[in-house]
């Protein structure tokens, strides 16, 4: 018998599923599902691959620098936040079912009359560039989205988080990655750029319970509440490190997959905490609870907010369950 054929030992078997077949396959969980919820993640995910490809060459194109206006939340736009923003919204509006647009870069929603296959109608709502003040130093940014499915002829109702069917970010680092819930779970991409492709690299992310970092803007310390600082000084005595991006989505990966605390409290300047519900909040939230931990304002899950409009501003505890807990209860003390 002639010798067997040598077993070539992979580098790491990639799973070659790509988040259009992980979406596909989703897809055939919900029976009556039309593919309309999959056109508008496929458009998520093509954006997302063409602000990547921008970014890797930010440098050497002229996008990067501020673009000369302020948003609707009063900060400087970068030239890439308004690109990014374009490039979401003109696919979007392209899909089928998206009948409203909400950004971080718009004052108001945006109606779209989509027609959709079989009546689906669905919100998308996003921040197309989260932490882009990092773009001029070459620093990690996101983008962060939240799909809601909207009632036959409903519109600019705005629903709590815990209404949510779809919520993922975007990272745009060293590599990037796309991380999505569907309501089973959490899953992790990676993008391919020899392929153009998200090879699925994780399936249902679980947080640890305790983690040994936590991330905040440590410049407003004086000014959080007395049991933000409690919990931090607890943490700083159990030689937790201190981790801070200044960008959102580099943030809150890193707690999703080691661990520990992301908090964003009330300050003297942000009484009401500075991170959106709609588009930065409510989808984080979803992930962390859906990978198993937990997200809070403080007294209440991020995800049964009401909202009251498009760009209201929430405190942010998420991260690990011990943790957030132990935080909640100095809160109440
Ligand atoms: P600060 C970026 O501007 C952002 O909206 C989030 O991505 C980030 O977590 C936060 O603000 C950083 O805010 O006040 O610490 O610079």
């Amino acid at each position: 018998m002639a010798n067997p054929a040598p077993v070539v030992p992979l580098l790491g078997q990639p799973s070659f599923i790509t988040l259009q077949s992980h979406v596909l396959v989703e897809e055939r969980r919900h029976p009556g599902a039309t593919g309309t919820l999959s056109w508008i993640i496929s458009a998520l995910s093509i954006a997302s691959k063409t602000i990547a490809a921008k970014l890797k060459t930010a440098g050497i194109e002229d996008v990067l620098g501020e673009f000369g206006t302020d948003n609707v939340q009063g900060e400087r736009q970068q030239k890439l936040d308004v690109i990014a923003n374009h490039l979401l919204i003109q696919l979007l509006r392209s899909r089928e079912g998206v009948a409203v647009i909400g950004s971080e870069e718009n004052d108001e929603l945006l109606l779209v009359d989509a027609a959709a296959a079989g009546g689906r109608r669905y919100a998308v709502l996003f921040d197309p560039l989260d932490g882009s003040s990092n773009l001029d130093v070459g620093g990690g940014v996101g983008t962060i989205f939240s799909i809601f499915a909207l009632g036959d002829g409903e519109s600019g109702t705005l629903q709590p988080g815990r209404q949510q069917i779809a919520a993922g970010y975007v990272l745009y680092g060293s590599s990037t990655i796309f991380v999505l819930t569907t309501g089973n779970g959490v899953h992790m991409f990676v993008l391919d750029p020899a392929v153009g492709a998200f090879i699925r690299v994780a399936e249902h992310l679980r947080i640890p319970a305790r983690g040994k970092t936590y991330s905040v803007n440590e410049a407003n310390l004086d000014s959080f509440p007395a049991g933000y600082q409690r919990f931090l000084g607890q943490c700083r005595e159990r030689g937790y490190s201190s981790r801070y991006a200044g960008a959102m989505v580099v943030d809150v990966h890193r707690v999703l997959i080691k661990g520990g605390v992301f908090l964003y409290p009330p300050t003297a300047k942000a009484p009401q905490g500075k991170l959106r519900l709609m588009y930065e909040a409510n989808p984080m939230a979803m992930l962390i609870e859906q990978a198993g931990g937990a997200a809070s304002i403080g007294g209440q899950p991020i995800l049964d907010v009401a909202p009251e409009e498009l760009h209201q501003r929430v405190p942010v505890i998420l991260g690990s369950r011990d943790e957030v807990a132990e935080l909640e209860a100095m809160l109440k003390d």
